[in-house]
């Protein structure tokens, strides 16, 4: 069964032992952060801080902040379940008789039911505040690291429909509070959102925005998956819940938002306005410096009578996006194998921040083609911006961490193997010779075939025979070595 709302998510975890209530009074300024930076590094449980200085309203962090409670939230026991779910759409099969028919009945059916739905009204418009009464100082708004230039609402769903197609985009960008009704909007320019933006600005037009803060776990989820322009974002929250996300119309504006969301802020971004945004302590674990970024000013602010205010912090990893992210890498995973199908595994460890580090396992067929994969994934949506792709042969475990450094260190000759390449790379990679443009690597750290020009023998791993292990294993015992490690 789906959460309904973010409430029926807290209530779940909480039942689990997953949640750990705050009362005592903490600011929101840099407390909360350090106190969920704390938790998370500590594998601590999601917190809800019911007692926020300065706001009557309590604010949720860490949700997702376990890979147990990342797999709750989206509704999955196992990724074994997913895999399976996806199977049945990426490969379907004619069924052949009456009863694998039968079998496949429920499944067409919840895939017609996992289009969003319109209802009439949603608790997230019990309370109505525009004019005057807009008030975002009213929320609990982290102020999260020394350095950052004021409160950033970090966990919100954008949405925005495009000028030409009239499709609705959801994204998470994250939005510094500059006054009581305006806010930074931080899409980076390679962005669904950047690029609706930049349709409105060609025709001169506000573009109007609605931001739903704190909406059930599956769909928030859905705001960070790098899907495709023009595929939504509902409609794959719809089906990771098996069941259509029930949108409201907006008081203000004509857009729809999650019905079941705590908090709606209406408004409009105008297309020529920008404002300094940042710093911001980011996900790269250091802070991106102040940029122009367009400005989203609020218009009306819905809300349930008492909101929970859903946040998150990044920074120096592991953090809570981290575990967001590999969960976006699991299921996506499936997706990735039909366009790039060499590809056996992938793993995209937490230090490598998403776009730093990949490393990607292949069944190698032809000469080169560790080449032609990461050119397929510089090819392939957000992937574009990954710094370097490692390459290695189906039998290597990528997570296999030191085991991994040596088998690739072993199996390079650098000059050989390393492939640089100019592009796009990620907007907060600080290092890169301009904003937005710079080199990439990848490493061939396959073993090298004649048809690639290597001639020499290649050696063969040292490995016990198992009769000496067994006997060994027999031995052992007997033998009084005492082991501080078990390997
Ligand atoms: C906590 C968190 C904060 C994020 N903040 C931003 C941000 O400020 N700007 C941005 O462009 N992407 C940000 N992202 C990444 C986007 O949400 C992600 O790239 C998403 O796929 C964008 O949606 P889109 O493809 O519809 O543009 C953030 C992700 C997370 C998990
Ligand atoms: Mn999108």
């Amino acid at each position: 069964m789906a959460f309904r709302n973010l409430r029926d998510f807290l209530e779940t975890l909480e039942k689990d032992g997953e949640l750990q209530r705050i009362r005592q009074e903490v600011s929101p300024r840099w407390e909360i952060s350090e106190i969920a930076d704390r938790s998370v590094k500590g594998a601590g449980p999601a917190l809800l801080f019911e007692n926020v200085k300065g706001s009557e309203f309590p604010l949720a962090i860490n949700l997702f902040a376990s890979s147990e409670r990342m797999k709750k939230a989206i509704g999955l026991g196992s990724y074994e379940e997913w895999d399976e779910r996806l199977e049945f759409f990426l490969d379907p099969k004619a069924p052949e008789g009456f009863l694998d028919k039968l079998k496949a009945l429920p499944k067409v059916t919840e895939l017609a039911s996992v289009f969003p739905k319109a209802v009439r009204s949603g608790p997230c418009q019990e309370v109505v505040e525009t004019g005057n009464a807009v008030d975002l100082a009213k929320l609990p708004v982290l102020t999260c690291w020394p350095q950052d230039a004021g409160p950033f609402i970090t966990m919100p769903l954008v949405i925005t429909r495009d000028p030409l197609s009239g499709k609705t985009n959801v994204g998470m960008y994250r939005m510094q509070i500059f006054d009581r009704n305006t806010t930074g909007m931080h899409w980076q320019k390679h962005k669904d959102g950047a690029g609706q933006a930049r349709g409105y600005e060609r025709e001169g037009r506000r573009m109007e925005v609605a931001v739903a803060i704190g909406c059930d776990p599956a769909t928030v989820f859905s705001a960070i998956a790098p899907l495709p322009p023009g595929v939504s974002e509902f409609l794959f929250a719809g089906f990771l819940r098996a069941e259509g996300v029930p949108l409201v119309a907006c008081k203000t504006i004509g857009l729809d938002v999650p019905a079941e969301a705590e908090i709606v802020l209406e408004g409009y971004v105008d297309p020529k306005e920008r404002r300094r945004e940042g710093p911001f302590g980011d996900h790269t674990g250091f802070y991106s410096l102040d940029d122009d970024f367009p400005v989203f000013h609020v218009t009306a602010i819905t809300r349930r009578e008492s909101p929970v205010y859903l946040t998150t912090i990044v920074g120096r990893p592991p953090m809570e996006d981290g575990f967001m992210g590999a969960a976006v890498e699991r299921l996506f995973l499936p997706l990735l194998k039909k366009t790039i199908p060499e590809i056996v595994d992938m793993y995209l460890p937490v230090e490598g921040i998403f776009h730093n580090l990949m490393i990607v396992a292949i069944d190698k067929r032809f000469p080169g083609h560790a080449r032609k994969t990461m050119h397929a994934i510089w090819g392939t949506g957000q992937m574009m911006f990954t710094k370097t792709v490692v390459v290695v042969d189906k039998e290597v475990d990528v997570r296999a961490g030191p085991e991994l450094l040596w088998r690739v260190l072993t199996a390079i000759d650098p000059e050989r193997d390393i492939e640089f390449v100019h592009g796009p790379v990620d907007e907060l990679d600080f290092s890169s010779r301009l904003p937005c443009y710079g080199s990439k690597m990848g490493i061939d750290a396959t073993r090298k075939w004649p048809g690639e020009g290597f001639e020499r023998r290649w050696p063969d791993e040292i490995v016990m025979s198992p009769e000496v292990r067994q006997r060994v294993d027999l031995l052992w015992p007997s033998l009084g070595i005492r082991l501080r490690r078990v390997t």
